[in-house]
């Protein structure tokens, strides 16, 4: 079945005269229906771990849009939790966690419990492959080592990422073992997500831009690469796709090194750079500023058309170059869809 969706067809370089879309984040704070059920859920992490909830988050987009893919509802930090690190989400404030930054608080984590732990987000991922209409794809998803370790060492978000990068500088052998840590639980936890039919698998090291080369290949490409290995041995027919946002021109080695079928283009690349180095080795998804979704009107048309224009020689999926911000109104979603879905190559 997921063979005949648009999405997974792209993903494996078959072309197609539409082309297919879906947004980061597309379930999420701009939509008045998800607003309603998180009130109800509670906590953010109470509407994760909840699977009928997330399940109904999840398909809240495709109502309004209809979207080549559905991503599953949950936080790429639901993995440390589950390896035992303290989380809580405070409003106007994002994830707060107890810092891992020393031995000792690394041998506090452990991947005993781990799949229990993470188990409704299993029943989250059947409920959806169930439901989803029959065209969507359903994408899971973890975040790439290198950004979830930020989290974990720094205790929140972080502007350059300074602490980690200083960790991986000053206790070398400490980080590498949480890094480990986090290749071994990763694979098992997207492995899982595959079993239970998820059809796509998302990697997102949305924080990949701040380290310098030798330490991208290190903590991006390296384990990205045993990551993908691990998923194919299981399931070596799902595509998997890579997002090292702000990498640049180091984009090329990533595809090359961690063979990934797909690689998501942030706002920051150029179309023309893409098209005529990276398409060519694999499917691009991209690559929209979030913000002209917000701002709308004419500058928001040009681009999208410009977008699709550059990349129509070869596989594309639309997407932005990073998620849907809170004060994005739906109408410019709306019309984003209804341009792409009416495109023809
Ligand atoms: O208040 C709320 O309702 C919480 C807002 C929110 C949402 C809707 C957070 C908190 N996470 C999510 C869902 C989410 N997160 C999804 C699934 C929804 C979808 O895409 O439709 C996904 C894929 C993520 C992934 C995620 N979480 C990333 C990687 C992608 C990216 O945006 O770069 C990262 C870095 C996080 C961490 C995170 N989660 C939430 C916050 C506020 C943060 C911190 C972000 C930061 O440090 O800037």
């Amino acid at each position: 079945m997921s063979k005949n969706k648009l999405f997974i067809q792209t993903l494996k370089g078959i072309p197609s005269e539409r082309v297919p879309f879906w947004f980061m984040r597309q379930a999420g704070r701009y939509l008045p229906e998800y607003m309603k059920l998180r009130k109800e859920a509670g906590s953010f992490l109470d509407l994760c771990y909840n699977p009928e909830f997330a399940t109904e988050v999840t398909l809240q987009p495709l109502r309004r849009f209809n979207m080549d893919a559905a991503i599953l509802f949950s936080d790429i930090l639901v993995v440390p939790h589950a390896l035992g690190q303290d989380l809580a989400f405070k409003t106007g404030e994002g994830p707060v966690l107890t810092p891992v930054d020393n031995l000792e608080k690394f041998k506090a984590l452990s991947m005993e419990g781990f799949h229990e732990h993470l188990s409704p987000v299993y029943e989250t991922v059947s409920n959806l492959s169930k439901k989803l209409p029959d065209h969507v794809a359903l994408i899971g998803f973890a975040g790439a080592p290198w950004t979830v370790a930020t989290y974990m060492v720094n205790g929140k978000g972080s502007k350059d990422q300074a602490e980690t990068r200083l960790m991986a500088y000053q206790d070398r052998a400490t980080f590498e073992k949480l890094i480990d840590l986090l290749v071994q639980s990763t694979s098992e936890y997207l492995i899982r997500q595959a079993d239970h039919g998820a059809e796509a698998l998302q990697i997102f090291d949305s924080w990949s831009g701040t380290l310098p080369a030798d330490e991208f290949i290190k903590w991006c490409i390296e384990p990205m690469q045993k990551i993908v290995q691990n998923i194919r041995a299981v399931h070596p027919e799902i595509p998997i796709i890579g997002f090292p946002k702000g990498a640049g021109a180091k984009i090329r080695n990533y595809v090359n090194k961690t063979k990934v079928d797909g690689v998501s283009i942030d706002t920051s690349t150029s179309t023309s750079w893409v098209r005529n180095v990276i398409q060519p080795l694999c499917a691009v998804q991209g690559n929209l500023d979030p913000l002209l979704l917000v701002s709308g009107g004419a500058a928001l048309e040009k681009a999208v058309y410009h977008i699709l224009d550059h990349l129509k020689e070869g596989p594309h999926i639309f997407n932005l170059g990073h998620g849907i911000v809170p004060q994005t109104p739906p109408e410019n979603v709306k019309l984003v869809s209804d341009i792409i879905l009416n495109y023809r190559r």
